[in-house]
């Protein structure tokens, strides 16, 4: 097996930084990045089939999604900030007395990104993005589990033949997390560590930027997310919003809304529904078109899942279908629904990461925020309603980074993406991510001759 090091992040480092103290990238103009930038996404299409076999591939992700969306969101976020990097500038500033300011957007530096393994594609160029229009240079740790994207990514970025970045510019170094990832987030030359994993090695990374050079941080990290059902809802839009914000990915995203808050006076009719779509979800290759729900990433995951499942039995939640594992081969498990799940019960309060819904009643508004908000979590939320009144209400008071109103797991370049509470800090997507990858200076000037 081949995995690189500390050794390797050591050369990447250097590379990196060559490229930022010396190299061409962060003193062109941001016109001329986003001009390859945007040549970059055209050969991400230009090679999206073979991509798109390598993320199904390694990760059991079904290969129609990750054609039809994972790889043209990676596409399209090169492009969303490439129109960006021309607009970077900061203010000017009427001090006191006889002098007159201006800030300065510069590029942080060398910026190391560690990526996790469920959306090998989307996560890269929500890291890379920014951090290429601002300017900085980089190293990228992907997951152990999907190495393959990323070479690829790293191989059509290159120059003189493919995009035209230079070298030095984006570094791609396979290995794991506690080898490479450690290295990279303890380097005393990398100047800022994007995170994206667990909250457990969230806390490592921060640990590690402490320890060492105080290197800037931000992490998005797991999630618990609510998804809130009123009795006005349309019940059939509403079960398959709830299925897909469980069950889609193999239930292996962030933003699962695992934890499903059903009004009492529709929970019945919308348990019913929601059993039949999961016993009639096929399950199987993800090179199969026909096929909706593949294995899980390996067999780590798988067996986490299996321990939730058994832990809900043994808690007391009912395990109304699924709870077992599928066929005689590979890490499938059922799309899983409990119901009479309590607020203190592990498979409430946990990220699974996996298809596991729990499902809870309530009765009132107050009582759905209140619920909702019992996790230290805050990534996502879901409303189902159609009272505005009631939808914008519960926008305000659920804390979490981001609110889906009759819709679920809707993703745009433009519509930051992050967590509150232990959920992370720091977005990625928007202009805020652009911010992310720049530091403000401000330079100071008197106006007329020197007082001194
Ligand atoms: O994550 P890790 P794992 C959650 C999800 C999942 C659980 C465990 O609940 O079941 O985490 O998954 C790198 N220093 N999420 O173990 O270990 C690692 O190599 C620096 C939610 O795979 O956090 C990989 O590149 N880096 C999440 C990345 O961290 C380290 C997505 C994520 O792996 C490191 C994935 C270290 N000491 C899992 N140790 C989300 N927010 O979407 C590991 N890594």
């Amino acid at each position: 097996m081949t995995e690189g090091d500390k050794d390797d992040i050591d050369l990447a480092v250097k590379a990196a930084r060559k490229a930022f103290d010396h190299g061409a990238w962060p003193r062109m103009t941001g016109n001329e990045r986003g001009k390859l930038m945007i040549k970059y996404a055209e050969l991400i299409e230009e090679h999206i089939n073979e991509l798109a076999a390598l993320d199904s591939l390694n990760g059991g992700k079904l290969l129609s999604s990750v054609k039809a969306r994972e790889i043209p969101a990676g596409a399209n976020l090169l492009r969303y900030y490439a129109g960006a990097a021309d607009k970077i500038h900061g203010d000017t500033l009427k001090l006191a007395g006889e002098f007159h300011g201006y800030t300065l957007k510069e590029p942080i530096g060398v910026v190391g990104h560690i990526v996790p393994w469920n959306f090998p594609t989307p996560l890269f160029f929500f890291k890379v993005s920014p951090a290429l229009a601002a300017g900085c240079t980089m190293v990228v740790k992907p997951a152990e589990l999907t190495p393959l994207s990323a070479l690829y990514y790293a191989h059509l970025a290159k120059q003189p033949n493919q995009a035209g970045i230079p070298d030095g510019v984006i570094n791609v170094v396979n290995g794991f997390g506690a080898t490479a990832g450690a290295a990279l987030s303890s380097h005393m030359d990398v100047d800022k560590i994007s995170f994206t994993g667990s909250t457990e090695v969230g806390r490592l990374v921060m640990e590690a930027a402490a320890k060492s050079n105080l290197k800037q941080v931000s992490l998005e990290l797991g999630g618990k997310s609510p998804v809130i059902i009123f009795d006005d809802a349309d019940v059939d839009m509403a079960v398959s919003i709830a299925h897909m914000a469980n069950f889609f990915n193999k239930g292996e995203f962030c933003v699962a809304g695992s934890r499903i808050y059903v009004h009492e006076n529709i929970y019945d009719e919308f348990l019913k529904k929601s059993v039949e779509m999961a016993k009639n979800t096929v399950i199987g290759d993800p090179f199969d078109p026909r096929v909706q729900q593949g294995p899980q990433t390996d067999k780590k995951q798988f067996e986490k899942i299996l321990r939730y499942i058994e832990c809900g039995k043994n808690e007391g939640a009912t395990l109304v279908t699924g709870g077992k594992t599928y066929g005689s081969k590979g890490y499938y498990i059922e799309p899983t629904i409990f119901t009479d799940v309590q607020e203190n019960m592990k498979i409430a309060q946990d990220e699974i990461f996996g298809p596991v819904m729990a499902l809870m009643k309530f009765k009132t508004i107050e009582e759905a925020i209140e619920k909702a908000n019992a996790t230290r979590y805050g990534l996502a939320a879901g409303i189902i309603t159609k009272d505005l009144n009631i939808a914008n209400r519960v926008s305000r008071s659920v804390r979490a980074g981001t609110i889906w109103i009759n819709c679920y797991f809707v993703f745009d370049p433009s519509c930051p993406f992050g967590g509150f509470k232990m959920s992370g800090f720091g977005k990625d997507q928007g202009m805020e991510a652009l911010d992310k990858y720049l530091q403000v200076k401000s330079v100071i000037t008197p106006i007329f001759s020197s007082p001194w």
